[in-house]
């Protein structure tokens, strides 16, 4: 949605009581029940909650792998091979995160027309049962499932191929859908699905990544803690599910990151599903990627060992910021975090463990006044604070900006609230923007150029960046949001009156997408420079293995303009312009 569109209301009168959906929801329970798996027959357990617990009481790191090729048969035997491979080397992968494709997050009946991204396309109930039969770990269906219109479908098949950990409400507040706008629909679906989960006899984790969410787009860490309350009263007060927290993706510095898993367990005691890999440092080639890989496990095995709070670790494989990983890279990352948490115990005599508890009782001082502002400036302006679904609906339509701005724990400065605890991934780029600005000659030109720029999908730290540094050269900035499709790219960049088009994809979209924006232009007989950048790949249609490859010189034949950084944006944005 553009910046300037018009602020949605926060209460819709079509969307259903959240009472009646939670009883739908509940009513399904009779035909739809926990089925059995591997996992839970040959674990002798009843969900993977209990597993957890046994886990902690032994004191075992547990290991969580993150999989998922197009392909169903390659995830498949990808699943025995990571499962099966780590185990003869004496490493137990735990469970397994299946990414789901974001076709799948469509109502069935949509999906098959619907434009895919690189994760896995699966179809029917089958083909649950056939993941969580791969091997004898945890399957967690955490990605597509809950918080989008599919909800429902999705849900009632993991619960029937005997998954115990259901996602991810992060995604409910964040991701779009190309040419999908029915957040009425999609809030009723996740509703319902999380009544289903909620009447369940056997305990079924519902997992919320704070990193999908608003997590990794609020300034202040403390703001992120609030979530995890808000969401919790949403989920266990008001709909009777068990809620597990994730976040991991944008905590890079050690010290906040075990402080952040320190004031997480002591506002929510439902056993975590996994810490995330902090995949935004991976910004190095492989072997470099490896010091990111052992900064953080160090940090997340220190704290598990401190505050044993059920998540398995995520060690994330060091091609992570080239494309989905492949089969042998995930089997190393997993060695190397076996092999780490017998090393990273012996750090904790010589930690100052003072620090990371002090600042935990800021976000946790700073996350409880936030959540209570949230319920109560809500409640204010007419939400009814006892319905579960009025609250998701306007916490997802009201946005982190919006959320920060009101109900924020941070003082007021001319520049928004200073945080209690400034997010990373928010100075990062701040702090590139500015330095990249520095070095760059006044740019010369007739007249104040204007950009319109857009993300492709929920990725918009690559936007932010760009936005920042042609602020900082003078050019002024036509926001047509995040996740917004072609044509209405294409329209806000006409209403705007800008000078060219910038894009930013990252989901393995970059071509097809590219090809609809050029095609828009010429329907609207619009000729601009058309800036290109982030993830520049896609899974050809014949592929066999399901990987994407580059496609950078594909786009350059449409005639657009791909840049791998900002100072490729620069002579790309230039190249027309007059000679200073
Ligand atoms: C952070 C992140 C997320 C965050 C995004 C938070 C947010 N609100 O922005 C979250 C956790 C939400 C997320 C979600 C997903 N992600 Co993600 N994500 C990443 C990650 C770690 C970093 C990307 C990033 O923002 N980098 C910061 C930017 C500033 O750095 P940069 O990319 O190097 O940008 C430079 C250039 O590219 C350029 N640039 C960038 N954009 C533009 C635009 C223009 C116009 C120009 C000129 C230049 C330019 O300028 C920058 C400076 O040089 C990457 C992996 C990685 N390390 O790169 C995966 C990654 C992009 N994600 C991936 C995937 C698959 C997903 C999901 C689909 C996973 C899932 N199943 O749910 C979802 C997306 C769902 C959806 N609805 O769209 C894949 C993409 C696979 C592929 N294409 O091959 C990656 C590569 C991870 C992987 N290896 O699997 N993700």
């Amino acid at each position: 949605m553009p910046a300037d569109a018009q602020v949605p209301a926060l209460v819709d009168p079509s969307l259903r009581p959240g009472a009646e959906l939670v009883a739908a929801g509940r009513a399904m329970a009779q035909s739809w029940r926990l089925g059995s798996c591997p996992f839970l027959t040959e674990n002798s357990v009843a969900s993977e909650a209990d597993w957890k617990r046994r886990a902690t009481a032994e004191k075992r790191i547990m290991q969580h792998a993150h999989i998922g090729f197009r392909d169903v048969n390659r995830t498949i035997e990808a699943i025995r091979a990571v499962h099966g491979t780590c185990a003869e080397r004496g490493v137990t992968v735990d469970r397994f995160g299946i990414t789901l494709d974001w076709s799948m997050g469509y109502p069935d009946a949509m999906r098959a027309n619907a434009s895919r991204g690189t994760g896995i396309v699966l179809t029917g109930p089958e083909d649950f049962a056939r993941i969580t039969h791969a091997a004898p770990a945890a399957a967690h269906f955490g990605d597509f499932m809950l918080g989008l219109p599919g909800a429902i479908e999705n849900t009632r098949a993991a619960i029937a191929a005997g998954a115990t950990a259901v996602g991810n409400l992060g995604q409910y507040f964040t991701f779009r859908l190309p040419y999908w706008d029915d957040d009425v629909a999609t809030t009723e679906a996740t509703v319902t699905a999380l009544g289903l989960i909620a009447a369940q006899e056997a305990e079924i984790l519902v997992h919320s990544n704070l990193d999908d969410g608003f997590a990794g787009l609020f300034v202040d860490m403390a703001c992120a803690l609030g979530m995890v309350i808000v969401e919790k009263h949403i989920v266990e007060d008001l709909i009777g599910a068990r809620l597990a927290h994730c976040y991991g993706h944008h905590f890079s510095d050690p010290l906040s990151r075990m402080a952040f898993h320190a004031a997480l367990v002591r506002v929510n005691d439902t056993p975590g599903t996994m810490i995330f890999g902090n995949t935004v440092a991976y910004q190095s080639a492989p072997a470099g990627n490896y010091a990111s890989l052992a900064s953080y496990l160090t940090a997340d095995i220190l704290a598990l060992g401190r505050w044993p709070a059920g998540h398995a670790i995520n060690p994330v494989p060091v091609t992570e910021n080239q494309r989905i990983p492949d089969v042998d890279e995930i089997i190393d990352a997993q060695t190397f975090a076996h092999r780490l948490t017998l090393h990273a115990p012996c750090y904790d005599p010589i930690l100052d463990w003072t620090k990371v508890e002090a600042m935990a009782g800021v976000l946790v001082n700073g996350g409880r006044r936030f959540a209570e502002a949230v319920l109560s400036g809500l409640e204010e302006r007419g939400v009814p604070s006892a319905d579960p679904a009025a609250l998701m609906l306007a916490i997802r339509r009201m946005g982190p900006k919006r959320m920060e701005a009101l109900f924020g724990p941070g003082t007021e400065s001319g520049r928004g609230r200073r945080p209690l605890i400034h997010a990373e991934w928010a100075r990062e780029l701040n702090e590139k923007a500015e330095h990249w600005v520095a070095a760059q000659p006044p740019l010369v030109v007739p007249r104040r150029l204007t950009v319109c720029i857009g993300t492709t999908d929920v990725h918009e730290h690559g936007k932010y960046l760009v936005e920042q540094a042609l602020e900082g050269l003078g050019v002024a900035i036509a926001d047509a949001g995040v996740a917004v499709d072609p044509e209405a790219l294409v329209a806000h960049a006409i209403a705007s009156g800008a000078d060219a088009i910038a894009i930013s994809t990252y989901n393995g979209v970059a071509l097809s997408y590219a090809r609809a924006v050029k095609a828009a232009m010429r329907k609207q007989g619009l000729a601009l420079p058309v800036l290109i950048g982030g993830r520049l790949n896609e899974v050809p249609r014949d592929s066999n293995s399901g990987l994407p490859v580059d496609v950078t010189r594909e786009i350059a034949t449409l005639g657009c303009r791909p840049c791998a950084d900002l100072d490729q944006m620069l002579a790309a944005l230039t190249i027309d312009l007059p000679a200073a």
